[in-house]
């Protein structure tokens, strides 16, 4: 059997309880990625937020300094940090402090704003939560942002249309604020194919693949998660993020012939793909 890394990883993101996001998605992902894969819920929802009404919230902002402590005494301490969906503007401070504390040397830092898609921000964030999420992003190893993400952070107009020159905009000023490697995904320069581009040490590189005209939900965490894993498996940047496009593209097309499965996408079937292809 080839032998896989095992890493220790800390994901930091909600519990939707239903509807394939967040942990639900990260947590299968990551541990058939090989990782051991540690969890800070940053909330519990009953369902995202994404089309469900009347969801119950229980932000955890209260209890992870506790918990960070706890984990401190212990001498815990991970060999990576991935986080995603956060409960609340003072959630992102002490998610600082867990990077600072208990990262191991040489730990990478993963960060998936998890806050806007289409154009819009997600129901429960506003400006404020975009100010200050952004030194938790520009400090990451690697951030993860959508095409809507990557506009608030850099101050930019959304745009359904554009051009190279927009998008080299965009990538100049997330450099320009900081940031490490930027994994932008959803970049489309013509009707239906849309794209990813990873731009690492001043190169950027461009991943096409097949635009399937459906909304989706979770399927940015699903494509975060499969790409930390793979990268924890030492894939180079590019490579994961094309693993992760692949699959993500084929967990939208085994959904797309079940209307009622409107609030998720089915990335379990594609499990064992993802395991395959990490053990050549
Ligand atoms: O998939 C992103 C996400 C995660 N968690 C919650 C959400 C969403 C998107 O809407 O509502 C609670």
């Amino acid at each position: 059997m080839d032998q896989l890394r095992y890493p220790k990883l800390l994901t930091i993101q909600d519990i939707s309880c239903v509807g394939q996001c967040s942990l639900t998605v990260a947590l299968p992902i990551l541990s058939a990625c090989g990782a051991e894969t540690c969890i800070l819920p940053s909330a519990v929802l009953s369902t995202h937020t994404g089309g469900f009404k009347g969801f119950t919230v229980r932000d955890l902002t209260a209890d992870m300094p506790a918990v960070a402590a706890h984990w401190k005494k212990e001498g815990i301490s991970f060999d990576a940090v991935y986080t995603g969906y956060l409960g609340s503007i003072e959630q992102i401070g002490y998610v600082q402090d867990i990077i600072r504390d208990l990262r191991r040397p040489g730990g990478k830092v993963f960060v998936d704003p998890a806050m806007a898609d289409n154009g819009v921000l997600y129901g429960a964030f506003d400006m404020p939560y975009v100010h200050a999420i952004k030194p938790l992003c520009f400090s990451a190893d690697v951030m993860l942002p959508n095409l809507t993400e990557a506009c608030l952070l850099t101050d930019m107009p959304y745009r359904t249309e554009y051009d190279e020159a927009y998008i080299a905009e965009i990538l100049t000023r997330l450099e320009a604020a900081g940031a490490g490697t930027v994994i932008l995904t959803g970049i489309s320069y013509e009707p239906g194919t849309t794209g990813v581009i990873v731009r690492e040490n001043g190169v950027t590189q461009y991943y096409r693949h097949k635009y399937l005209d459906r909304v989706t939900h979770g399927t940015g965490d699903v494509y975060a998660s499969i790409f930390v894993g793979a990268v924890l498996q030492g894939r180079s940047a590019f490579e994961a993020a094309k693993l992760a496009a692949d699959l993500t593209v084929q967990s939208i097309e085994n959904t797309m012939d079940d209307a009622s499965h409107w609030y998720g996408v089915k990335f379990e079937t594609v499990l064992p793909a993802l395991i395959d292809a990490l053990r050549k």
